[in-house]
This record gives structure tokens, sequence and C-alpha cells, in this order.
């Protein structure tokens, strides 16, 4: 049989396919997309339940004149693949390739390059009301997941467009989860309302009974005029949304593209806001992904497939060999440093009942499964709502508990002020796992961990903590469980390296790994003390003998170790995370006001001075995607990269900083 997709290069050639073209098309889309995934790993569940709805939204609406938008973005493969994106899928995610996410460089079908969840009602608002500011006539369409939709600021979106009257079309994608099962009281009424047999036999009745009115047609029953408010009232979602202002209809089965267009075309009549509630199943089609039911295959990340090793039935989607190599638990490195978070926590949880784990909608990622499972009652999903997550946080730690807040590092960003004043401000002893710290790779810019150490450096009283391997989580999240304030732990997705037991420190201490001849000193944080001490074996052999700190706590630094790099004559400084208001520029600061307050040795006898300071790590950028060593190393972030900076310091003269006959 012709295969439909190589013929699809733009959304126009969907327009011309038959009913059973377009069932074969998806089949094809399905199994691409399978392949894919499993050559350069990304998100499959989310796609895999999209395939019907992006096609009846592209043969029904005219991008990118109209224009098409996705809420988190993730699941936009279908789009990407249905608007001349196709070739590209082998670079998919990987350094100079296709994006992971929408993203306006690659097509004019992309409008913005979104990643973080809940912001598309937001851009839609804000497009829709300048269209019509213009005097511009496009329709705005947003698909959003009720994973999505229970952020805080998709509330917001939906207050606004509904109070304003913005014509909106939102098409509320319900496949009943986000990466675990959907955590809110609207999906549990969504849920209700798929099962409910009242719903559904008054929604057959009237189908029927429309069916049978000639003039009015056999579609007409998924009008925006075709439930009767008897059946409006049996169910939530649309008081919800139309108490908010928001016309709402359906639901609508999202995998019958002929219900889903006639939908879509009724609600563009619409002229204020709606909303049409489709249902799909997520991982549709690919029996693993469907079946799947902690969405570990969500996110999915797999090592790439030589394609010398594929076999013919690695592209099959449906109960192929696939299962074995898609596994991603197979996959998984043995000694991550959310392992030792894992453990460390249930080793505290047991002794401690105070300590709750907070995450939002990310349990299985972040590590907190097995906590859930041992400690259901002190477990909490929030939603996609990590600002609620850490102020919630601050309440229960004000009546005593000691919540650990388990985020990736980039979403972090996102509750930075809750942090700041309902934590910080109150000097409450909150926990901040920050998993996915430094630089992550594939999910491009809006994914780096970069911004956590600037953001958590400018909250007065925290402590932070960067561990450079499992061991040194685990006493970290000990020592922070004890503290009276507030703490963060960031730590890379990357292995974690393996260290020989006792060699980790303590307290807020930080440790001296290794004493050189007093010419340099490198103070490394996290990751980067690896990097450090692989420089310092190439140096030594060159005859450069430097001192490595592993810095461990960042904030409060050691005044030891403080001390101790004063004395050199050069001092670096090596993070991965962004230069700029980072630990690097942090310690220097901590250095030079030790200097200004007398305090470092041979300071009294006015004969010391502070060594310059060299700051490495991320600069202030937007960073594509590529694999997190490559990044590093471009950055002169790696050992080698490492030593040759401090290699051609070392050939520079350095200009003293203090008096100059000293
Ligand atoms: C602010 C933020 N927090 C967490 C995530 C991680 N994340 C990506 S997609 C997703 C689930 C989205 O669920 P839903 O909106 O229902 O879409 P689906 O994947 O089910 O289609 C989560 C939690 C994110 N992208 N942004």
């Amino acid at each position: 049989m012709p295969n439909i997709l190589d013929r699809i290069d733009s959304p126009s050639d969907l327009r011309t396919l038959s009913a059973e073209e377009l069932t074969e098309l998806c089949a094809e889309i399905r199994q691409f997309i399978v392949g894919a995934v499993t050559t350069t790993g990304g998100h499959l569940g989310s796609n895999l339940g999209v395939v019907e709805l992006t096609l009846a939204l592209h043969r029904t609406f005219d991008s990118p004149r109209d224009v098409l938008l996705w809420d988190t973005g993730h699941q936009a493969y279908v789009h990407k693949l249905v608007t001349g994106r196709r070739e590209a899928f082998t670079s998919l995610r990987q350094a100079g390739g296709l994006s992971g996410y929408p993203n306006r460089a690659e097509s004019e079908h992309d409008w913005v390059e979104n990643s973080h969840a809940s912001t598309i009602l937001s851009y839609a608002h804000g497009l829709a009301s300048a269209f019509e500011l213009q005097g511009v006539e496009r329709k705005v369409v947003a698909v959003v997941g009720d994973g999505a939709l229970t952020g805080g600021m998709a509330y917001e979106a939906l207050n606004n467009i509904g109070h304003s009257g913005t014509p909106v079309l939102i098409v509320m994608n319900d496949n009943g989860r986000s990466y675990a099962p959907t955590v809110s009281r609207l999906s549990v009424g969504l849920t209700h309302l798929r099962l409910n047999p009242t719903y559904v036999q008054a929604r057959q009745r009237i189908r029927n009974l429309l069916q049978g009115i000639p003039g009015v047609g056999g579609l007409a029953y998924s009008s925006v005029h075709g439930l009767t408010s008897a059946v409006r009232e049996v169910v939530t979602p649309h008081t919800f949304f139309e108490a908010l202002g928001i016309r709402y209809a359906g639901p609508i089965d999202g995998h019958d593209i002929a219900e889903v267009e006639q939908a879509l075309a009724n609600a563009s009549e619409w002229e204020g806001p709606i909303l049409i509630h489709v249902i799909t199943q997520k991982g549709r089609g690919y029996a693993p992904a469907e079946e799947d039911d902690i969405q570990r295959l969500h996110d999915f990340k797999v090592k790439p497939i030589a394609p010398s090793d594929r076999s013919p039935s690695d592209r099959a989607p449906k109960g192929s060999g696939l299962a074995t190599e898609l596994d991603p638990v197979a996959v998984i490195p043995p000694a991550t440093y959310t392992d030792a978070f894992t453990r460390a926590l249930l080793r505290n949880a047991e002794s401690d009942p105070r300590i709750v784990a907070i995450t939002a909608a990310m349990p299985g990622p972040t590590g907190l499964l097995p906590f859930k499972a041992r400690f259901p009652d002190r477990f909490v999903d929030v939603g996609i709502a990590e600002q609620h997550a850490v102020t919630a946080a601050a309440g229960m730690a004000m009546a005593g508990l000691r919540p650990v807040v388990a985020i990736y590092s980039t979403f972090f960003s996102r509750a930075f002020d809750q942090a700041n004043l309902d934590v910080g401000l109150h000097n409450v002893p909150v926990v901040f796992a920050l998993d996915r710290a430094g630089i992550t790779g594939d999910d491009g810019p809006s994914h780096h961990g970069v911004l956590d150490m600037t953001l958590a450096l400018s909250i007065p009283g925290m402590t932070i903590f960067a561990p450079s391997s499992a061991p040194e989580l685990e006493v970290m999240l000990d020592e922070a469980l004890s503290l009276e304030g507030p703490s963060v732990i960031r730590f890379p997705k990357t292995p974690a390296p393996v260290v020989a037991g006792g060699t980790v420190g303590s307290g807020i201490h930080a440790r001296r790994l290794r004493e050189g001849d007093g010419g340099v000193c490198i103070l490394a944080v996290g990751k980067m003390v690896a990097a450090a001490e692989e420089a310092a074996d190439k140096l030594r052999v060159e005859g450069i003998d430097v001192t490595v700190w592993d810095v461990r706590v960042v904030s409060p630094p050691d005044p030891d170790m403080l001390v101790d790099a004063a004395r050199h004559r050069q001092v670096f400084t090596a993070e991965d995370g962004m230069r700029q208001g980072g630990a690097g520029m942090f310690l220097a600061d901590a250095m030079a006001t030790l200097h200004r307050d007398r305090l470092l040795p041979g300071d009294d006898d006015g004969d010391a001075g502070v060594p310059p300071v060299t700051v490495l790590g991320i600069p202030r950028a937007y960073i594509p995607q590529d694999k997190p060593d490559r990044i590093l190393a471009r950055f002169g972030l790696d050992g080698p990269g490492l030593a040759q900076s401090i290699r051609e310091a070392v050939s520079t003269p350095v200009l003293p900083t203090s008096d100059p006959d000293d």
C-alpha cells in the first residue's frame, strides 16, 4: 500500500484525504512516532494520543493564518510531521536538529516556544485580543491537557478570557493523565462525566434525536447548542467553565476525526470564548504506552539504538518486540543522584514522622514513587503547580512538618517568589530537592537547570548544598533535614560518580580533596568536582600542582575553605550553572568580604591580598539542545577544559592585587 505520510508536506495535503486514507494515515503516523522516539528518545504517550485531534485541527483551520497552540508543547510531534518536518525527525532532540517542542525557527506553524506547562491560554488570550484590536480575522485555537489545567497560570488565563470574552477556542485534551494520573477535582469531575451512564445515555438519545431531524443532520448533536441543559446539570465541568464565562461543549471522542472536526467547525462559529472537551487515550495504539499506569513512557528517554541493531519489528507500534528495548527501567543507570535522594529520604522518613514529600505532578522522575508507596499519607502531589507546592510546604513547615519539595531545577524558577518570601522570609525548614540541575541536554534551552544557584543564593538564610556524588547527597539530605531554616540540594541527572566508603564530607563544611603547591586553587561545585579532579591529574603530570576543594555547601561558604583559597596565587571556581550571580561570584565576593573585614591570614600585617578569582560556569545565554557532556566541554567545563583554563592562566603573569611592593 502506498505510504500516505510520505505525501503529506503541508496541512493542505490532509484536506484531500478520504476517511479511509485518514485512518491509514493515523496508523502510519503512530508507527513513525514510535520509530522516531525509539531512536532519539522523546515524548511518546502524549503524541500517540493526539494523532486524530491534530489532523482534525489542521483540516479544519488554516494554519499558520489561524493560530494553533499547544500546552505544554511536548505533544506537537504530529503537528510537526504534517507541517513539513517529517524528514527532520531523524534529528529529533539532537544537536542542531528538530526540537522536542514547538520552535519558531523551525516553522511558521509554530507560534511560541513553550515547554513549561500551563502557559498557552495566556498566549492565546494575548494573540486573540491583539487580532481583535487590530481588526484582523484570525482564529486562535489552544490545545491544553488536563494536566496543564492543574497549573495556576491556566486559571488566571481562563478567568481573563472568560471575563473579557476573548474569542479563543480552547481544546481541552483530556486523557486523565499528566505524568502520573492527573491530580485535580476538575479531573475527577471529567472522569465522572466520561463514565456517567446517565450522561452517556442522554448523549446517545440526543444524538439519535438530532440525527432524525431533517435538515439538521447527523452531526449536529455535537454542536455547541447540541446539549440540553438537563444534560448539562448532571455534571460539573460545564458549570465550572461556564461560570467563568467560557462556553463548554463535549465531551467528544478525540479519536473520531469526523466528530472532532464537526465540533471544531461548530465551535469556530461561536463568537466568544469556547472550550471543547475532547477525550483521548494517552499512548494510543502502542500497547506498552497505553498500559503504562505511572506514565513512565510520558517522557520517554532511551539509549539510541544503532540502526544496524534494529530489527524490522522495532517499527511496529503495537504488541511488538519493542517492549524490551522500550523499558526505561532497564536503562536507568544504577547509581543516580535521584536514587540516592530516594534512599536517603526513605531512611530519614522511617525515623521522622514529620517528613512529608511534595511533587508537582512528577512523582516518578523525581524519585518519589517509593516514598508514596511506603508513606501514602505523607506524600502530596499538588498537580503542575510549583508555586502552590512551595507555599503549601511553607504552611506545612509552620505547623511542624518537615516538607521536602522535589522538583526539577528548571521548574524551581517558577516558584522563586514563593521560595523567597513564603519560605525564605519566614525562615521555615523546607528542603528543596532540585533534580536535573545544570545542563540537561536534549530538551533544549527551557530545561537546563542553570538558574537555580543564582536564584537560591539571592534568598537570605538559604543553605545551599551541591553534592558531588551519591553518598554526598545522602549526608546532605540528613543535614538539610536537621536545619531550622530552608535549604536547597541541587543535583544533576547524569550518573553520580562512585566514591569509596568514608570519602564524604559532613555538616556544612567544604572538603579539601588535594593540596597543591600554593599556586592554583580550584573551588569546584557539585558535578564539577569530578572535572576538577581530572584537570588536577592532567596538570600534575605537567608540573602544576593544584589544590582542589569540593565546595559542598555554597551558602554559607566554609570560611576555612575561603581562607585556604586566599593563600593561593590564583583561584578558579567551577560550576555547571550560570556564572552571573552563581556560586563562583558568590564565593569570590565572600573571600573579598573576609579580606575587607581583615579576616584573612596576613591581613593584619598588611601583606595579604585577595588572589584573582576566575569564575568558570555557564554563560548567560539560551543554550540549544545537545548532549550535556558536549555542551559542558564547549564551555570548558570538563577536565580538559578546566586544565586548559588553568594552564593559560599560569603561563600569564598574575598582576598582584595588593601592594605592588609585596
Ligand atoms: C511548569 C512545569 N512543570 C512540570 C512540567 C513537566 N511536564 C511536562 S508535560 C507534563 C504533563 C502534562 O500533562 P497534560 O497537560 O495532561 O498533557 P498530556 O501529556 O497528558 O498530553 C508535565 C508534568 C512542565 N513541563 N512544566
